[in-house]
């Protein structure tokens, strides 16, 4: 990876950060792109958005000027791909450049678009990395705290959960996040002052070590309470499960409680000492669908047996082999959905390994 590409040039004095609202990678990103601005002495703001964002956000960019825009953690997809480029385009009409750096898949359309925007536009996408990884590795190589929450980024990105302070911070931001979107109030501001903390005094800034827990104690009342809440809830789906044999491969769909994220009951269901003390003498299942109340559908598995991208691309999704999403639509009836996803996947085998 190239180092120094984003310098800012000498009438840049200001820096607009975007990145994902949903996760601790893109939290993390865009707190490394915060002491990015920081070190550079430039003036910072910060969007956090997600996918179907991309129009309000992009039309706000249209008015950027000699601003300095670093995207993180957010893949390009073709459908929003002109407003996109419309809004990039007028900013850097205005003297703005363009820092986009993302781990995603990417069509060659939506590569090459972005990279004719022009004016020395950036555009880094590996997938080996998380994005906050990237962030760290272009703008803060040198830095600790970067490399610190690239790491806690990783842990989760990849869903190693191997530190506990990654798990607390995934937690901390769904709480935050279902809290906001409840009440209607905005996701960036919401996030702000945790994101802020991370970026000015990395996870010592929020985290207290030896308690585990975090130093805002209201936040830690929080999550506990999350935490009981949400393993009442995935409990509660996974008694209303489905079981199906498929090509020899067992498959389980479980309609998805709100509040709680698909990465939250993949783990939750791809754990045999889970399902063993529910006593419910289930076995792991190789592929794990999750359907929501609006139709999206979340994969995840249980064993290497399975293409979670393979089977998300039979419903207009895609992804990673271990996790993946797709879309049904809206549905009244559970069983019938269950039997219309058995059906497309008995007469495909694009997700066998
Ligand atoms: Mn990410």
């Amino acid at each position: 990876m190239a180092s120094g590409a984003a310098k800012a040039p000498s009438k840049i004095a200001k820096l607009l950060s975007i990145s994902h609202d949903k996760d601790v990678d893109g939290l993390n990103s865009a707190a490394i792109v915060r002491r990015y601005a920081k070190s550079k002495g430039l003036k910072h703001e910060v969007i956090l958005t997600d996918y179907g964002g991309f129009e309000k956000v992009f039309g706000k960019v249209a008015a950027y000027r000699n601003t300095l825009i670093i995207v993180t953690d957010l893949g390009m997809d073709e459908t929003e791909l002109d407003k996109v480029y419309d809004g990039l385009s007028r900013a850097i009409a205005q003297g703005c450049r363009v820092v986009w750096l993302d781990h995603h898949q990417w069509s060659d359309t939506s590569a090459k678009r972005i990279l004719s925007l022009g004016n020395k536009t950036v555009l880094k996408i590996n997938h080996e990395y998380c994005a906050a990884e990237i962030a760290f590795k272009v703008l803060m190589p040198r830095d600790e705290i970067s490399e610190e929450l690239a790491r806690i980024a990783h842990d989760t990105d990849f869903n190693h959960r191997e530190i506990e302070v990654a798990n607390a911070l995934t937690d901390a931001l769904s709480v935050i996040r279902f809290g906001a979107l409840d009440r209607r109030e905005d996701l960036t501001e919401a996030l702000k002052s945790l994101l802020t903390s991370l970026a000015d005094e990395g996870v010592s800034g929020v985290w207290d070590e030896p308690t585990k827990r975090f130093k805002d104690s209201l936040l830690s009342k929080r999550i506990d309470h999350y935490r009981k809440d949400r393993m009442k809830k995935m409990k509660k789906a996974l008694a209303g499960h489905n079981d199906i044999e498929i090509h020899e491969r067992l498959v389980r769909i479980l309609e998805m409680p709100s509040g709680v994220t698909t990465t939250d009951i993949g783990t939750f269901l791809s754990n045999p000492e889970t399902l063993r003390v529910l006593g419910d003498d289930l076995r792991v299942a190789d592929l794990l669908i999750s359907v929501s109340q609006g139709g999206m559908l979340g994969f995840r598995r249980g064993s290497e047996r399975v293409l979670c991208n393979g089977a998300a691309g039979l419903f207009n999704g895609g992804g990673h082999p271990y996790a993946a999403g797709g879309e049904y639509g809206m549905y009244d009836d559970f069983q019938a959905v269950c039997d219309d996803i058995a059906l497309t996947l008995s007469k495909n085998t694009d997700w066998i390994a």
